[in-house]
C-alpha cells in the first residue's frame, strides 16, 4: 500500500525544504519507500476534512490503509519501525537512536523554534530587541552540547539514524540566521546529511511542488 503524505500546496519557504514533510520524504526516501503526496493550502488545512487527520490542523499527515498518523516525529518513527535504514537491530542501539529523536525535537529544536518566533511574529514588540540575544544564547548553549557530543563522528551514534535525519532537519532551520557556521562540526554534520542521495531525491521532490505553482 502506497502511503499518502499531506504538504503544503505553496511553502512559505519556496521550497528550501523546511517545513516538515521534508522528514517524511527524507525518512521515506532512506527507506526506499515509494508514496504520494496531497498538496494542501492554509484553508483546506483548516477544512473538516484535514482536522480529521489532524487536529491541529496543521501538515504534515501520513496515511497507510487505515492508519492515520500526524506528528512529524511519529510519522518518521513508524517508517523507520517497518522498514531498515533508519533504526538499528541491536534493542539498546535501536533505543539510543529513538533518544536522539527526541532530543532532536523536544531539546535542540524548541530553542530554535524560538528564533523564528522573535524574528518574524515579535519582530515588532518593543522588547523583541532585548529577547532575541537571549534567545540566540539558549540555541548556542544546545548547539555548543551537541557539537561536543558529536566530536569527529560522523552521526551521533553509529551508523545514521533517524535521529540524525530528525536532528539535521532541526539543524537546517538556524542555516539563514548565519548560528550553524559558528558551529563547524555541526555544519559539516548537516552538510553530510544534506549530502544523502536520499535528503537530496526528498529535497528535489518539494522544491519541485514550489516550482510548478509559480
Ligand atoms: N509538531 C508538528 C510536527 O512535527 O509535525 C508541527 C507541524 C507544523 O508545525 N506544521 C506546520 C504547519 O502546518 C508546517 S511545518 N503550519 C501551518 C499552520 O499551523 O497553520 C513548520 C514550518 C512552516 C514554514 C517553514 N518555512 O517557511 O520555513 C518552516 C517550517
Amino acid at each position: 500500500m502506497i502511503p499518502v503524505i499531506t504538504a503544503f500546496e505553496r511553502s512559505p519557504d519556496r521550497g528550501q525544504g523546511l517545513a516538515r514533510d521534508m522528514r517524511v520524504r527524507w525518512a521515506l526516501e532512506e527507506a526506499g519507500q515509494p508514496y504520494e503526496v496531497r498538496l494542501v493550502s492554509f484553508e483546506t488545512m483548516k477544512q473538516p476534512a484535514h482536522l480529521a487527520r489532524h487536529p491541529f490542523g496543521q501538515i504534515p499527515t501520513y496515511e497507510e490503509g487505515d492508519l492515520v498518523l500526524f506528528e512529524s516525529g511519529a510519522i518518521v518513527f513508524h517508517i523507520a519501525e517497518r522498514h531498515a535504514g533508519l533504526l538499528p537491530h541491536e534493542a539498546n542501539a535501536r533505543a539510543r537512536a529513538v533518544a536522539w529523536m527526541f532530543a532532536a525535537l523536544n531539546t535542540v529544536e524548541p530553542p530554535i523554534l524560538e528564533l523564528v518566533i522573535v524574528r518574524i511574529i515579535e519582530g515588532e514588540k518593543p522588547w523583541a530587541g532585548e529577547r532575541l540575544p537571549l534567545v540566540k544564547d539558549r540555541i548556542r548553549h544546545r548547539l555548543q552540547q551537541l557539537s561536543t557530543r558529536l566530536g569527529e563522528a560522523e552521526w551521533l551514534d553509529g551508523a545514521f539514524s533517524a535521529g540524525d535525519l530528525m536532528m539535521v532537519h532541526a539543524l537546517l532551520r538556524l542555516k539563514p540566521s548565519g548560528m550553524l557556521d559558528e558551529f563547524p562540526t555541526l555544519a559539516a554534520y548537516v552538510a553530510r546529511g544534506e549530502a544523502r542521495p536520499a535528503y537530496r531525491r526528498a529535497f528535489d521532490a518539494q522544491l519541485a511542488v514550489f516550482a510548478s505553482a509559480r
